[in-house]
């Protein structure tokens, strides 16, 4: 019987030589590995596909409505329809939002929200045309699965229709959001009626199929053991293997405050780095892996640039599902200090665009963009 030391080194072996690891290795790194090994093989990978390279983005958030029909255990965020707290933005508040976001030189407005009872899909579209008529240079990254599983529920159409059309209407991209954790033991107890795995999955490939980029999250921390988080792991890698349409992985790590999981405690500053890490290891055929400062806090996002990461997100402004759930972090970082949270790591700062062509900036708050920095290796 091989020793763990034996495994390791096998392990070890298969990184150096830029080998795939298997689920047993990503259940073994999750169980016996030390945080220094984690560290030192993630940060090989990712010098690998992104050499010293330490991206970030100009981006506001906009959540359009915080209702929502669903009831996912971990969220703060949504309200009932005639709740306190409740809102659905105006069309004006949404273009000043918009307004904002370009006066302020972003390249991106990440879209997201509740599914709200009464809202019909349009509802959903024509946010996205008013803004992409209104401001047709920033990028529109714009509804998780579980909003196009919504769109699919609510009008009975194949979702590559409505993606289809969504992106005519101005839609750039996909964010993540929504993965949660795929397993059945765990999905079934945090968010039971929203999209399902087979869902998600479906709305990814049908997005990738179009030509549409994507990216994939997975929310840990909570009641998940490690066999989920490493199933998580390997089924989008088989997803990517077949389209090759994500580039970012974006480990989110679970805020307790003011939901109904608010008995357990918050991920360590331990787990997050290890989660970011093995993520990097498994992840073998994503260009990039993003530590959220949001959720991370900036002192974790900043050390996990040596733990895998190779992005850092946004300036971030408006943002709010984190921020109801606890986060304490502030609601916006000027550039000026995502760069020299970059730096001050050892890394070299390149501002990106959704899709990782480097951001070009003239004077004031023009810009163009550059080349494609993505490496697919
Ligand atoms: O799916 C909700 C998570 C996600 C909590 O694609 C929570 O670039 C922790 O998808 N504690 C939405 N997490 C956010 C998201 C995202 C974020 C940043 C970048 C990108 C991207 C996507 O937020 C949800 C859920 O997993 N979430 N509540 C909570 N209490
Ligand atoms: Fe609704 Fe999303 Fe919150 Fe679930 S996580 S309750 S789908 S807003």
């Amino acid at each position: 019987m091989a020793t763990d030391n034996m495994q390791l080194e096998a392990i070890r072996e298969k990184i150096e030589n830029g080998k795939r690891l298997t689920f047993e290795d990503g259940i073994f790194l999750e169980e016996k590995a030390d945080l220094f090994f984690l560290a030192k093989m993630a940060h090989l990978v990712r010098t690998r596909k992104n050499g010293l390279t330490g991206y970030y983005n100009v981006n506001v958030h906009l959540n359009p409505t915080n209702v929502c029909v669903y009831r996912c255990s971990f969220c703060a965020f949504r309200k009932n329809m005639d709740e306190a707290g409740s809102y659905v933005m105006s069309d004006e508040e949404m273009l000043a939002r918009a307004a904002d976001a370009d006066r302020r030189g972003a390249t991106e407005m990440h879209i997201v929200g509740g599914l709200h009872n009464r809202k019909p899909f349009e509802w959903y579209r024509d946010i996205l045309s008013l803004i992409h008529k209104a401001y047709p240079k920033i990028h529109l990254k714009a509804y998780t699965a579980v909003e196009w599983d919504w769109f699919q529920r609510l009008t009975g159409r194949p979702v590559k229709d409505l993606l289809a059309e969504f992106r005519d209407a101005g839609m750039g991209s996909m964010p993540g959001g929504g993965a949660e954790i795929f397993h059945e033991e765990v999905r079934s107890k945090i968010c039971e009626h929203k999209a399902d795995t087979s869902k998600w999955f479906e709305c990814h490939r049908e997005a990738h199929k179009l030509g549409i980029r994507s990216n994939a999250t997975m929310l840990y921390g909570h009641i998940e053991k490690p066999m989920h988080r490493i199933d998580h792991l390997v089924r989008l890698r088989e997803l990517q293997d077949e389209t090759g349409g994500f580039q970012t992985f974006i480990p989110l790590a679970f805020h307790p405050q003011n939901n109904k999981l608010s008995y357990l405690p918050r991920p360590s500053g331990l787990m997050d780095l290890r989660v970011m890490a093995i993520s990097r290891l498994m992840l073998d055929n994503f260009p990039h892996i993003k530590a959220y400062w949001v959720m991370l806090g900036i002192k974790t996002a900043q050390i996990a640039l040596w733990h895998g990461a190779d992005d850092i997100d946004g300036t971030v402004v408006h943002e709010k599902i984190y921020h109801d759930a606890g986060s304490d972090s502030p609601q916006e970082l000027t550039v000026k200090e995502i760069r020299h949270l970059i730096t001050e790591a050892g890394l070299n700062p390149v501002e990106r665009d959704t899709l990782y062509h480097e951001v070009i900036r003239g004077p004031e708050m023009n810009w163009k963009r550059g080349i494609s920095l993505t490496v697919t290796n």
